[in-house]
């Protein structure tokens, strides 16, 4: 099954490409996928935004159940923009993955309601709604349920951004199910399946994984593929305090920059992955710092690639409200818990950046 594609054995530069012996093989997957799951690396593919686009709008015409899956470490990047064009008249269940990145002590109720309002406040009406580690197999049994519960008999359609964990998901469905593992190839790199997934269910309907829709907002985007693992974290958070004065700045590596501007000496928790070196420096040096240091103390990004790293644009912010985060999309976020303070927050050109209600 692997990524989805018809596997041929003709043209090597083509997806689906697997040598002629390999079909011997009791399990047979394409060059690609072998690569992914045994050495780690990813071939880089011609499809385009468009072509998932494409695969995804027949579901609109569908009669069955959405299941759409968000990345709780980046809850708005990971949203899916425009969902409605693909769910029709079709009910959802909207699913938060990799809550084992949250610290332990966050209540998952409350995110749930969290993310009952934020559906809301995009425009979405969710079913139901629920947490999980698609990684560590927990939720799974109860979302599997509601799944059964909702379908009636229907199709069911797994979606959502690149990266989310939704073949993750699957796989661990079908290991409850049958006991069999990785069925489907996971990685780190956005874009891993490549066309729908069909995986039968017992009356004839099927649960179908689908390609991730390539969310350009996302930090993933436009770092090396080597730091991919640096900016998604593995394990849970550990959030980072820091008291800051006005006037202080703080990097993350050199992929984003926050500036305090004023609201008096106050605490700023960082919720970003641990591997990400975080650097406290006064306003006044900060970008002098970052000329200097970028590619070095300040990284990633490598300093082989700087040449096509967007620059740092910064985004104003005033807080009005008690317990605020300020996101930057798919990095992480800085809680604040009062209101009052001014903040510029800096990320790539190109990088969502904005401020909510807080999560934790
Ligand atoms: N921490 C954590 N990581 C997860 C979890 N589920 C998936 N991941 C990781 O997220 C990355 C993406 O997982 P995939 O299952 O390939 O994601 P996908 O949504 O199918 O991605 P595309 O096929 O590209 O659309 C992998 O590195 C997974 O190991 C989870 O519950 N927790
Ligand atoms: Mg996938």
């Amino acid at each position: 099954m692997g990524c989805g594609v018809v596997l041929q054995t003709e043209n090597p530069n083509e997806i689906g490409y697997t040598p002629k012996s390999a079909l011997e093989k009791e399990v047979v997957i394409c060059q690609r996928c072998f690569r992914v799951k045994h050495y780690n690396e990813i071939q880089d593919v011609s499809l385009t935004d468009d072509d998932f686009l494409k695969i995804l709008n027949g579901i609109g015409q569908t009669d069955g159940l959405i299941v759409k899956v968000v990345d709780i470490f980046d809850f708005n990047g990971s949203w899916l923009p425009g969902l409605h064009r693909f769910v029709g008249h079709n009910n959802v269940l909207l699913v938060g993955n990799k809550a084992d990145l949250l610290p332990k002590s966050v209540k998952h109720s409350k995110v749930i309601n969290w993310m009952k309002k934020s559906a809301k406040d995009l425009g979405l009406k969710p079913m139901d709604v629920f947490l999980m580690s698609a990684h560590k197999g927990q939720g799974i049994k109860e979302i599997a349920e509601a799944i059964e519960h909702y379908r009636f008999g229907k199709d069911v359609y797994v979606v959502g951004c690149t990266n989310v964990g939704k073949s993750t998901f699957i796989n661990a469905i079908i290991k409850e199910v049958s006991g069999e593992k990785d069925v489907i190839t996971t990685s780190q790199y956005p874009g891993t399946t490549l066309d729908m997934i069909d995986i039968p269910l017992d009356n004839g309907a099927s649960l179908y994984d689908t390609p991730g829709i390539i969310n350009h907002h996302q930090m993933a985007h436009y770092v090396d593929k080597r730091d991919l693992k640096l900016i998604s974290p593995k394990k849970e958070i550990k959030p980072k305090i820091y008291q800051l004065n006005e006037e202080q700045t703080l990097y993350f590596g050199g992929l984003a920059r926050l500036d305090y501007i004023s609201g008096g000496r106050r605490s700023f928790t960082c919720y970003i992955s641990n591997e990400i070196n975080i650097h406290r420096t006064k306003l006044e040096k900060a970008d002098e710092l970052y000329r200097n240091q970028v590619g070095e103390l300040l990284q990633p990004p490598r300093k082989n690639q700087l040449d096509e790293f967007p620059e740092l644009v910064a985004h104003e912010f005033a807080i009005k409200h008690a317990k605020t985060d300020i996101v930057f999309s798919g990095l992480g976020w800085v809680t604040l818990n009062e209101p009052g303070a001014k903040i510029v927050a800096h990320a790539p050109k190109g990088v969502g950046v904005f401020i909510r209600e807080s999560l934790i």
